[in-house]
């Protein structure tokens, strides 16, 4: 007999998880500094469990300088006290354990703070016995071989050390040296770490740039043209091929995660769908699950220099690429699904229409796909009640390292300031990093004080509050949504099955477990569509969801209003 297309596959609390994202700066602040806070957090624990959410993934909290808000730690095992202290992390901790909510940490071990104690002992000397936890270029060799550093004014991942005489790598800023994971002792210090974390009752770790860890320490030379050719003029796909990648994180496993009932999630940039399985299918005995940017790419443009068209992103490819990247782990694996993060703009704006007529209905659509695919899905706070990009004006009013330094390497070249400053209204990763919107009250609730970041000035109408007492707010359909696939493993653990293969912007698809069927249709578009697929009123089922208040049925099939979403169930 043939095998079905997807056998069930073995229930993990992983793929049943929801995970909803807090960027701790930005949730809500207790003490008044303007900086949202772990006890910011433990003060809404209510709203979040309301959600129906059953996971939370905090961004990193730990002692940093905040170059790249925290994503350049000077001590993994503290917390920074503008987020609070560590018995205020113990605190969260239990308190969600009570409530049956589980806690992923971020973990950044790709790189370091230029402040961590280890990078301050290594940069002293070529005999300090921490020199060689990072990874470094001796100067008598001339200068080292050309590598992109993404966060950096002139865009070398090289920096030179005086009193070493010596430059070393980093892949992002200047403040954030790669770590040499050659080293073992590089290795074990940072399990030790981990088992730290783990030991303390978290869950789960994301790991950041976690492809990046090996690096191939001769530096042959990556000239633009083998960068084409071979890497798709994408450093990030050169980077996740370094030769002991797999070696690493089987080590990672054997040594730490085994010995612990946790969930292992690479941020993975330059894995495809090709060779996820690499990582995650589990005779692998490597990681859990990987988030992939195959999704993101399709929407963005290499690194801002493009203007860039927000409704131009291909639908047939998008259907195309979320088919294949289910279909991957219809035997092995297990997948996960997002459509933003701290690293991207707001979903609703990118993936979305943000515009005042379309902005409900297409975030209720975001939704709806999110939490009908067969995949984990990662939802990021604030997404819920539909925020969108802020679209700031000015370069003074950025924050983000990224958008800073880009902008400066373009005024000094000469380039084109004020196109990019357009393409970053789009694209900026603050635009998903300003401040929750509590309510319609000064700073939106947010802060007593002054907000780090600027608060989106459509928070008197987008928040919290109003969407609460609005049984038709996106706030209370998430919620609806979120019911759903909990109550429906049809949505978990039941095959895949796109119903078109067309380019039309009408995404289609069936997930069936036994004898039930949900038939779930988007549409992905800012005008009406048809559907004429398959479906007929009584075969369709029961209408479980739907974003509008209509149903337009005709001789053809349906007719799809703006970005509508509907969820059928068929059978029991
Ligand atoms: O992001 C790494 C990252 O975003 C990738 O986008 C990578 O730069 C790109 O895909 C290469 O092609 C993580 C964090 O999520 C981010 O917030 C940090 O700024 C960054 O690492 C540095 O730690």
């Amino acid at each position: 007999m043939p095998t079905p297309p997807n056998p069930m596959p073995s229930p993990k609390w992983w793929k049943e998880a929801i995970v909803y994202q807090i960027f701790p700066r930005s949730f809500q602040d207790s003490d008044g500094d303007g900086n949202g806070d772990l006890r910011g957090i433990l003060s809404r624990l209510d709203y979040i469990l309301s959600l129906g959410v059953n996971t939370l993934w905090i961004n990193p909290v730990y002692p940093s300088p905040q170059r790249d808000n925290g994503y350049d730690i000077s001590d993994f095992q503290d917390v920074d006290p503008r987020y609070g202290t560590m018995a205020d992390l113990e605190t969260l901790i239990k308190k969600l354990h009570e409530k049956h909510l589980r806690l992923i940490m971020d973990m950044v071990i790709n790189h370091t703070s230029d402040e961590h104690v280890w990078f301050r002992q290594a940069r002293t000397s070529r005999d300090n016995p921490y020199y060689p936890y990072y990874i470094w270029w001796p100067a008598e060799k001339g200068k080292p071989p050309y590598r992109l550093g993404f966060f950096d004014p002139a865009g070398e991942a090289w920096n030179y050390n005086e009193a070493t005489d010596s430059y070393y790598l980093h892949y992002f800023g200047v403040g954030q040296p790669d770590l040499n994971w050659d080293n073992p002792k590089v290795r074990q210090e940072l399990y030790k770490m981990l088992r730290f974390w783990l030991d303390r009752g978290v869950d789960g770790l994301r790991f950041d740039a976690l492809t990046f860890i090996s690096k191939d320490q001769a530096f042959p030379e990556i000239t633009p043209k083998i960068l084409k050719e071979k890497y798709r003029d994408d450093w990030g796909n050169y980077y996740a091929t370094g030769p002991h990648l797999h070696d690493y994180l089987r080590e990672l496993r054997r040594e730490v995660l085994s010995h612990y009932d946790c969930v292992a999630i690479a941020e993975a940039s330059g894995v495809s769908s090709d060779t996820v399985l690499d990582f995650v299918a589990d005779d692998r005995q490597e990681l859990d699950l990987l988030y992939h940017f195959e999704g993101m790419l399709l929407g963005t443009l290499p690194r801002g220099f493009k203007r860039p068209d927000p409704a131009g992103w291909d639908r047939g490819e998008f259907k195309k690429l979320y088919t294949r990247w289910s279909e991957v782990f219809d035997h092995r694996g297990w997948g996960t699904i997002y459509l933003g993060n701290h690293d991207q703009p707001r979903m609703l704006s990118r993936w979305g229409d943000d515009s005042e007529e379309y902005r409900d209905c297409s975030a209720k659509l975001l939704f709806t796909f999110l939490l009908t695919m067969r995949a984990t899905p990662f939802l990021y706070s604030g997404d819920e009640l539909g925020m969108s990009n802020i679209r700031f004006k000015s370069i003074d009013e950025y924050e983000d390292i990224e958008t800073r330094l880009m902008y400066e390497k373009l005024k000094a070249e000469g380039g084109d300031t004020q196109g990019f400053l357009q393409d970053q209204q789009l694209m900026a990763r603050d635009n998903s990093r300003t401040p929750f919107q509590w309510s319609a009250e000064p700073n939106a609730g947010f802060t007593p004080g002054r907000p780090w970041l600027k608060i989106n000035p459509d928070f008197v109408k987008v928040n919290r509050d109003a969407e609460e007492k609005d049984a038709a707010s996106v706030l209370n359909f998430v919620r609806r949504m979120i019911r759903i696939r909990k109550q429906y493993p049809a949505l978990v653990y039941g095959s895949f099955s796109a119903m078109t293969h067309d380019s039309s912007p009408v995404f289609a698809y069936n997930r069936t477990l036994h004898n039930l069927t949900l038939s779930v249709l988007l549409n992905l578009s800012s005008a009406d569509q048809p559907f004429d697929g398959l479906f007929s009123p009584p075969s369709a089922g029961d209408v479980l969801i739907n974003n509008y208040p209509v149903l337009q049925w005709t001789r053809q099939g349906l007719q799809l209003k703006p970005w509508q979403a509907l969820v059928f169930v068929c059978g029991r």
